[in-house]
């Protein structure tokens, strides 16, 4: 899967690509919505892999709802074992004021987070008017978000380095 963001070395880069062997990445992902949600976590694990990072590197953990997105984050950013972490949720308007509130809150959060956090927190959730939409972002039309989360994820390890 290609990301047209910015460019990252590719498998052709020897060096740059060995070096990412080193890298540990939580992936924390919301159950609600996990139609979506599991093809954008599909999305950055295989980026991640087809990139250089070890499948034994990659640590999946779920939470229910992407408010608990939050909390993981929180208590991820504070162990020293990652070198990063992506937040993967998608959030669906629907007839009442949650999703206002989810996507304010959860943004704003998660931006505190990576002003404390000394690891970069990419966020990878969706916030979208319908599920058509959502649908387009995590591997139809509009390409998949999971991955261009992971392409930022290894181009902000490679920063923080
Ligand atoms: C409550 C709620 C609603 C209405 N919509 C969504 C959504 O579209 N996407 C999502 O990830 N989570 C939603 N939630 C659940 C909240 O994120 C959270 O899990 C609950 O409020 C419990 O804290």
């Amino acid at each position: 899967m290609s990301y047209s963001g910015f460019n990252i070395p590719k498998r052709e880069d020897k060096i740059t690509f060995s070096s990412r062997k080193k890298y540990k990445i939580s992936l924390i992902v919301s159950e609600w919505n996990s139609q979506i949600t599991s093809k954008l976590l599909k999305g950055a694990v295989e980026t991640l892999t087809q990139n250089g990072i070890p499948n034994e590197n990659i640590f999946i953990t779920k939470v229910p709802g992407s408010f608990e997105l939050i909390f993981e984050a929180k208590k991820k950013s504070k162990e020293s074992k990652f070198d990063s972490i992506i937040v993967i949720g998608c959030l669906i308007k629907g007839d009442t004021k949650h999703f206002k509130y989810l996507c304010s809150s959860i943004s704003y959060a998660i931006a505190r987070i990576n002003l404390k956090s000394l690891i970069p927190v990419v966020f990878c959730i969706l916030m979208d008017n319908n599920v058509e939409q959502s649908i387009e972002r995590s591997g139809g039309k509009l390409g998949n978000k999971g991955a261009d989360a992971a392409f930022t994820s290894i181009k902000m390890m490679e920063l923080n380095n």
